[in-house]
């Protein structure tokens, strides 16, 4: 059968109006980009959203790294996301029981559920995980990814630990829409792959992380979007290397499309 294009898979019944959204705007931008942006003042990752905004389809945050924080940096960020058209992902890896993590979604310093349209959380405490998650931000319309493979070194989350992952993933479709994974690990089309871990070299960090290429992920491990933060933040021009990223995903999901058609 021919592989089908993000653009097809936006349309699909069952896809998730988030993800739908998602895969529509990676159709519209041509990228497959989602920029990590792992800084510690709010100021310096503003200025990095806007300049980079055209090149992204999705901006990752970790707002707890964040010496600044204030709701007023939440409210321009979601301005910028406007601006360039790319989603929001605050990569807090939720991983408490429902009720524990219902509040640290909504509320506290941070207010997630109020400015970050994809959340990710791991699936070890069980289903209530996600149930408490989606009582929050199901009413907002948001999304969740379930991390089902991590890109460091003796990661725990493998075998039948991630064939788990993707079955809670299935049966919480309505909030789940997709994974944080290595590779792709459900057949559904429905559901978005995301990889970290990515750089143009080959290597690790010397603190457990390693890295694949964007061809690698995209083509030969059939993920859907490359993860980059220190690839392009360490880059002395960061948005040729940012554009050079964008490029090379994009080429490489254009590859796997003519490749598996
Ligand atoms: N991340 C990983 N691996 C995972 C899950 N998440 O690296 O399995 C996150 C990190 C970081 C980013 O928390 O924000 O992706 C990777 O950054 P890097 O490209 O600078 O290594």
């Amino acid at each position: 059968p021919a592989a089908l294009s993000y653009g097809d898979r936006a349309q699909l019944q069952n896809t998730h109006p988030l993800a739908a959204q998602l895969l529509r705007l990676m159709e519209e931008k041509k990228t497959n980009l989602c920029v990590s942006a792992d800084m510690t003042g709010c100021e310096e990752l503003l200025q990095l959203a806007d300049s980079l905004g055209p090149q992204m389809c999705v901006l990752k945050t970790h707002v707890d790294i964040l010496e600044d924080f204030s709701l007023a940096f939440t409210h321009s960020l979601r301005d910028l996301g406007l601006k360039h058209n790319f989603l929001i992902f605050e990569d807090r890896k939720f991983a408490d029981i429902g009720n524990t993590v219902k509040h640290q979604y909504e509320g506290g310093l941070y207010q997630i559920s109020s400015w970050s349209h994809i959340v990710n959380a791991h699936a070890v405490p069980g289903p209530g995980v996600v149930k408490g998650l989606s009582a929050v931000g199901r009413p907002l319309d948001r999304g969740c990814v379930l991390i089902g493979q991590m890109s460091s070194q003796g990661s725990l989350a493998t075998g039948d630990y991630t064939q788990a992952v993707v079955k809670m993933a299935e049966e919480h479709s309505e909030f789940v829409f997709g994974f944080i994974s290595g590779s792709k690990i459900s057949n559904k089309p429905e559901f978005v792959h995301m990889t970290p871990g990515v750089q143009m070299q080959s290597g690790g960090d010397g603190l457990g992380q390693q890295y694949s290429s964007p061809d690698d992920v995209i083509c030969k491990k059939g993920s859907d979007i490359i993860i980059v933060g220190r690839g392009i933040l360490g880059a002395s021009d960061r948005v040729k290397a940012a554009a050079e990223y964008r490029e090379a995903g994009w080429n490489a999901y254009t590859k796997r499309l003519n490749t598996s058609s």
